[in-house]
């Protein structure tokens, strides 16, 4: 259903109201909306904040940039003072920070703060990602997971979550509280985008064959180098298929399980789309460290699933 058609008085749906509509439990309601509120406070650091580095270095041994650290600050927080959070781990941390010793019908949230920081100073889009859990372990396949979410902070501000029960876009609007404008986004079971993320050259023949293959079929390249907008398009748009394959330096790829895999492979399945290593979807690897990176091909199931026979060379 579209509650944005051009020249129709609209009534406007919240997010609170539509979670609640979800026939989900208030503390997993609670902890949703306190991430829309952090991300109100993230959004005017993206367009306000200083754009130079912290001086510091995550767990990957990457340079942190003031505005990825003040963004984990405001997440880690707002989640803190939740009082439904029990451990929260970010891809600015070293460690699992446990937030209250109970895991009793409390949650944990595994999120990177700002991803694709690295465009803030030359203006594109960046977002936040999230992963909900229930109790107090994170390391556990994304197909447990109880809730997902992001936030794209680019030329407007949209929010997309799942509990489960399809994908929904939010868009912030004057007053800064976000309004419901699609609801239960579908999928197609192929598309003619793709966005091959990692250097071309370092691609193993397979990987090579199969973009080629997609070149051949007309499919568009659509590539801006955030995950977040990356995945967002394709979600909206309802086609396309991203790929951070591994590489022949990166067997495991570039992007992190826990904190930009996971909840974007949990909302891409919601949509009736797919995610998968290449062996196995996204969701059921069962992770062993915070720190764990995976290849992924992520998208219309279709393609998803031609990637997968151009890896294991049925195709
Ligand atoms: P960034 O390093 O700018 O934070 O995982 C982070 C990420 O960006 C993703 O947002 C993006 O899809 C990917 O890395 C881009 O990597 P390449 O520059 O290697 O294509």
């Amino acid at each position: 259903m579209s509650y944005s058609e051009p020249g129709k008085t609209r009534f406007q749906i919240d997010l609170r109201r539509h979670l609640r509509e979800q026939g989900i439990c208030d503390n997993l309601i609670h902890l949703i909306c306190e991430i829309a509120e952090a991300s109100k406070y993230v959004i005017n650091a993206v367009r306000t904040g200083d754009l130079g580095v912290a001086g510091t270095s995550n767990l990957y041994g990457e340079e942190q940039l003031a505005l990825d650290v003040l963004s984990d600050r405001i997440l880690r927080k707002r989640l803190i003072h939740s009082g439904v959070v029990c451990c929260i781990a970010s891809e600015e941390m070293d460690e699992i920070f446990t937030a209250q010793a109970t895991a009793d019908g409390l949650y944990s949230v595994a999120y990177d703060p700002l991803d694709g920081s690295s465009l803030v100073d030359v203006n594109l889009a960046v977002g936040t990602i999230v992963g909900i859990y229930q109790g107090n372990d994170l390391l556990q396949p994304g197909r447990r997971m109880v809730g997902a979410m992001y936030i794209l902070y680019g030329p407007r501000v949209s929010l997309v979550y799942s509990v489960g029960k399809g994908v929904h876009e939010f868009t912030m609007n004057q007053l800064m509280e976000y309004t419901l404008t699609r609801e239960n986004v579908q999928m197609k079971p192929s598309g003619d985008m793709h966005s091959p993320g990692g250097l071309r050259k370092k691609y193993s023949d397979e990987n090579e064959r199969f973009v080629r293959y997609l070149e051949d079929r007309g499919s568009k390249l659509r590539y801006s180098g955030g995950f977040v907008p990356d995945i967002n398009q394709i979600l909206m748009k309802g086609k396309g298929l991203f790929m951070y394959p591994a590489l022949k330096d990166a067997p495991d790829g570039k992007l992190r399980l826990l904190f930009e895999l996971n909840p974007m492979a949990f909302l891409l399945e919601q949509a009736g789309g797919a995610a998968t290593n290449g062996d196995m979807p996204i969701l059921d690897i069962v992770p062993e460290g915070l720190d764990q990176r995976a290849p992924v091909y992520i998208g219309c199931r279709e393609d998803v699933a031609k990637a997968a026979e151009f890896l294991n060379g049925t195709c």
